[in-house]
């Protein structure tokens, strides 16, 4: 065959991706006459962009039978039929958008090697135009080019470099144990020793009280059993955006704002409610700085370090916090939810966890930050959640260049598509992909390219390092104190509202260890 593919050395394979990136990224500048070569050694075989399978010609047809299909809210599935029925590569026109989609590891090094130096995902229009509408500035996340590339690498250094997340894990340990303390506050209450409950509002709390701490340096007191209501409309709103967000990915916002749609009006009202309370806690910590002299002695939070640091605009800056609060709740929370429901079905895997937690503890005298790094199945925890439940369905990157992907010439621009959710269930890139094992993750096995629950590269989730410091440091304290249970034989599937969410409630029963063995 005819097919080439990045090539790589041994050490990049065992770097850890982050590294590989790095790797890559030096290497292309040299390697691209090598790649150039193979492709042109093969050119006779290399089949034309047109010949790629798919049902691209007839998009408004596409448009209406996925609509048919209830598409909006099968996406993941409607992308796995697409790949058993025309391969690893299919070309796709749903309504005005139009990609490749690709699904194997090796192909998305491919795509993320042609990204260039601003990578571009596909836009989400609704949020762009909520943002024109209002007169709102762009985060990192919505902006491209020249001014995404300097926010981020400002951004970086005070949101995901390792020296910074060593400040965030003290913070972020005080709001595990008030997690800890509530549940045993509740199985207490219910006075059977145990707590059967939906969790996700616990966990949408959580999720919140952690980003904000780390954001503001403070706490907001959603632990408590009386939350300020502002608090819980902030989360009402942030399910209410996601869900308004999918359908206008085909239908154009422009459209529904001229038409007044409720579903575009429910979208704005959503949006509203995110700026306000973040726009509050952002004023709040904007007053206490400008009331303080000197240089605080613990460290003040991601939002008070960019002010002090005075490189980007306060309205930047206020942005890209925005973005970051609205975007750290029901991601980190629903990939908790599905990890608790994955040990609950998995009694014996929960005990091994238990036990690298215990042994973790025991070794670095109950300091967090050494904890963290003696826990690796705790982590292939979170990496087999993201794998079998990722939070995208997909990754998408705007080409630089021409790239052969399976043998096709794909041109410059194109939008091209790696199936996230489809390769994490793929028997041909995981072996017995229906199995939740965590340890897939620790074996020297070959994981290029195929942890990517956080995106890629320079532009992959910018929030990451929070989010995987919190959701440690959650799994460490239930597993410390509770056991996981759930009724018998109920399996939850995914629903797509533009991110996948479990389709129906997840009920598990917690108890307290010392009396459940
Ligand atoms: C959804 O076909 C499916 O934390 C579309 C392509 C697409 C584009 C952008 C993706 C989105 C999908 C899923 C949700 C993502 C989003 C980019 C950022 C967002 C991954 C795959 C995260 C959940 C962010 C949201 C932050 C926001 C609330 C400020």
């Amino acid at each position: 065959m005819a097919r080439w593919s990045v090539r790589c050395s041994p050490a990049m394979l065992s770097a850890p991706w982050t590294d590989g990136l790095t790797a890559l990224g030096v290497r292309s500048s040299t390697s691209m006459p090598e790649v150039r070569l193979l492709a042109t050694e093969s050119s006779s075989t290399v089949r034309p962009f047109n010949e790629i399978p798919g049902l691209w010609k007839n998009s408004l047809a596409n448009l209406y039978n996925f609509w048919k299909l209830d598409g909006f809210r099968n996406l993941h599935r409607i992308m796995v039929q697409n790949f058993n029925t025309f391969g690893p590569i299919y070309r796709e026109k749903v309504g005005y958008y139009e990609s490749v989609n690709i699904i194997n590891p090796e192909d998305a090094a491919i795509l993320f090697k042609a990204e260039g130096r601003y990578p571009k995902r596909l836009k989400v229009e609704p949020w762009t135009s909520y943002r024109d509408y209002r007169n709102r500035k762009y985060g990192v996340l919505l902006k491209n080019g020249d001014d995404w590339k300097t926010n981020r690498v400002i951004l970086n250094k005070e949101v995901i470099s390792p020296k910074v997340v060593a400040n965030f894990v003290p913070l972020l340990e005080d709001v595990g144990l008030d997690f800890v303390a509530r549940v045993h506050k509740k199985i207490e209450r219910s006075g059977q020793n145990k707590w059967t409950t939906d969790l996700s509002h616990e966990l949408f709390k959580y999720a919140l009280e952690s980003v904000s701490s780390v954001l503001y340096g403070e706490r907001l007191g959603l632990m408590h059993d009386y939350i300020d209501p502002d608090a819980q409309h902030f989360i009402d709103c942030i399910t209410v955006m996601f869900k308004t967000t999918s359908p206008m990915l085909y239908i154009p916002p422009s459209l529904l704002r001229r038409l007044g749609a409720k579903l575009w009006r429910d979208h704005v009202a959503a949006w509203d409610g995110i700026f306000n309370q973040a726009d509050r806690c952002i004023h709040n910590i904007y007053r206490q700085l400008r009331l303080e002299t000197g240089t605080p002695k613990k460290y003040p939070g991601v939002l008070a370090s960019l002010l002090m640091l005075d490189k980007l605009s306060i309205e930047d800056i206020k942005a890209s916090i925005t973005e970051l609060m609205a975007g750290g709740v029901d991601t980190t929370s629903i990939t908790l939810l599905w990890t608790l429901y994955e040990l609950a079905k998995h009694p014996s895997l929960q005990e091994e966890l238990r036990a690298e937690v215990a042994a973790a503890r025991a070794e670095s005298n109950g300091d967090m930050l050494e904890m963290l790094k003696r826990i690796p199945l705790v982590k292939g925890a979170l990496k087999e959640t993201l794998r079998f439940h990722p939070v995208a369905v997909s990754l998408q990157r705007y080409i630089t260049e021409d790239i052969i992907i399976q043998n096709y010439h794909i041109p410059s621009g194109t939008l091209v598509q790696l199936g996230l959710y489809a390769m994490g269930r793929d028997p041909k890139v995981f072996a017995r992909p229906e199995q939740y094992q965590p340890s897939r993750w620790l074996r020297t096995e070959n994981h290029y390219f195929k942890s990517l629950g956080f995106g890629f590269g320079p532009r992959q989730c910018l929030g990451r390092r929070i989010a995987e410091t919190e959701m440690q440091i959650f799994l460490i304290h239930m597993l410390e104190n509770f056991k996981v249970e759930k009724q018998r034989h109920v399996e939850v599937r995914s629903t797509f509202e533009l991110i996948l969410l479990p389709e129906k409630p997840i009920i598990l029963t917690l108890k307290p260890l010392q009396s459940s063995r």
